[in-house]
C-alpha cells in the first residue's frame, strides 16, 4: 500500500491449488481491480482481471508487468515434484526459466517485492528427519526440489546484489477444499477427504506410516500474506523461511477420518511417489519463523479434518443421495 492506494500485483500460476486461493485472498485484501491474475492456461469462471502468460516466456511476462505498472509478483507457476520426475530436464527447465524471468524482470522494471513458493522438497538425505532446522544442509533427490533450493539461492542473490524485496516460504503440503492439487507427492492427503466424502474406496499412493508436514491452506494463505505485510528489516532469512503446519501419516489421517466416517475403505499400493516423500521430513522446525514475523499455525489433524469433510458434504451436497451434513 502506497499513499493509501494499493498498488498493482501479479499472481503466476494462478489457476492452481493454492495460486487460486491465494488470488482471492489478494483481490479480498486489496480489490479485484489491483489483483491480475495469470496462467498458462485459460481460467475458469474467474471473475477479476486475467493475463495468459507463459512465465518461461520473458518478454511475455515484461509486457504485462509494463502495461498494470507491477509492484508485487507472487510467482506460483511451476512443476511440482510428482509430475515432475517424469520429466526431470523440462522441470527443471521450466521452474528455473520462469522464476529466473521473475528476478530480472522485476529488477527491470521496478517491482518492489516478490514472492516464491518454496518446499519442504529441498531437504534431502542428510537433513535430519525429525524437525528439520531451518539452516539444514541441501540436497534435494528430486528435479523439483533442486529447483526450489537452487531457487531460494536466486531470490536471496536478487536480494544483496539488488536489494529486490524476495521472501519466500517453504510450504509443507498444502490441504485445502477449495481447488485440486497438481501432481506433488502429498496430494493423497487432500484426495482422500474426496473420496471419503464421496462414500467411495481410496487407493493410497503412500505406505501408511509415512509422515509428512502438512499444513491447511487457510494457514499457508495466512502465513504468505503475514510474511509479505512483515516489515522489511524484519526478514533476516532471504532464502526460505520453514513454516510448519502439522505432520501426520496416512494410517492417521484415515484414521482421523474414520472417525466421522467409519466404513471409510482404504488400500495401500505404494508407487514412486513413496521414494519422493521417504527422503523428505516427517515435520519441520519453524522458530525463525515465529521469531521473525510471529507465524504460528492454527490447524491441527483433527480440524483439518472437521473442516475437509464439512466443506467437502456442502461441495458435493447436490450429487449425494444422503444430503448435506449426512454423508458418511
Ligand atoms: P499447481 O500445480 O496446482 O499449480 C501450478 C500452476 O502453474 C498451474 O495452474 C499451471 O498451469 C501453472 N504453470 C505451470 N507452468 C507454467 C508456466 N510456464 N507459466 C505459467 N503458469 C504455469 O501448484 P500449487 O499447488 O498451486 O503450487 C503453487 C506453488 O507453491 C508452486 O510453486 C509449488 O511448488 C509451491 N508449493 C506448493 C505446495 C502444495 O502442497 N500445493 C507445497 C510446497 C510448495
Ligand atoms: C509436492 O508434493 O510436490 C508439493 C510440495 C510439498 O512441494 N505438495
Amino acid at each position: 500500500m502506497k499513499n493509501g492506494r494499493a498498488e498493482k500485483i501479479l499472481v503466476t500460476g494462478a489457476n492452481g491449488q493454492l495460486g487460486s486461493v491465494l488470488t482471492r485472498s489478494l483481490q479480498g485484501k486489496y480489490g479485484k481491480e489491483h489483483i491480475i491474475a495469470s496462467d498458462l492456461r485459460p481460467a475458469e469462471h474467474f471473475d477479476g482481471i486475467f493475463e495468459l502468460i507463459d512465465a518461461t516466456d520473458g518478454p511475455n511476462l515484461e509486457e504485462v508487468v509494463r502495461s498494470y505498472g507491477i509492484k508485487q509478483i507472487y510467482h506460483l507457476a511451476a512443476i511440482l515434484s510428482a509430475n515432475g520426475e517424469k520429466d526431470p530436464l523440462r522441470t527443471w527447465e521450466v521452474n528455473m526459466k520462469a522464476w529466473l524471468n521473475v528476478l530480472e524482470v522485476s529488477r527491470r522494471n521496478g517491482v518492489e517485492k516478490v514472492f516464491f513458493p518454496s518446499s519442504i522438497a529441498v531437504f534431502g538425505e542428510s537433513a535430519p528427519r525429525i524437525d528439520t532446522p531451518n539452516n539444514a544442509y541441501l540436497d534435494p533427490a528430486t528435479s523439483y526440489g533442486m529447483s526450489k533450493a537452487a531457487g531460494e539461492n536466486w531470490g536471496q542473490y536478487y536480494f544483496t546484489q539488488y536489494g529486490l524485496d524476495v521472501r519466500s516460504l517453504r510450504y509443507p503440503g498444502v490441504i485445502g477444499y477449495q481447488s485440486s492439487p497438481g501432481g506433488g507427492t502429498t496430494d493423497y492427503a487432500v484426495e482422500i477427504y474426496h473420496k471419503a466424502v464421496r462414500k467411495e474406496p481410496f487407493r493410497c499412493f503412500l505406505d501408511r506410516n509415512t509422515v509428512l508436514p502438512m499444513i491447511f491452506m487457510d494457514d499457508a494463505i495466512r502465513a504468505t500474506l503475514e510474511l509479505m505485510d512483515a516489515p522489511r528489516e524484519n526478514i533476516k532469512i532471504r532464502t526460505s523461511y520453514n513454516i510448519a503446519g502439522t505432520s501426520f501419516s496416512p494410517s492417521e489421517v484415515v484414521a482421523s477420518i474414520r472417525e466421522v466416517c467409519p466404513e471409510f475403505e482404504v488400500r495401500y499400493a505404494s508407487d514412486y511417489r513413496q521414494d519422493i516423500a521417504a527422503k523428505w521430513p516427517m515435520g519441520i522446525e519453524d522458530t525463525p519463523a515465529s521469531r521473525d514475523w510471529g507465524w504460528k499455525p492454527e490447524y491441527d489433524l483433527s480440524k483439518i479434518t472437521r473442516v475437509m469433510i464439512q466443506k467437502l458434504e456442502d461441495k458435493y451436497a447436490d450429487a449425494l443421495l444422503s444430503g448435506p451434513g449426512r454423508i458418511c
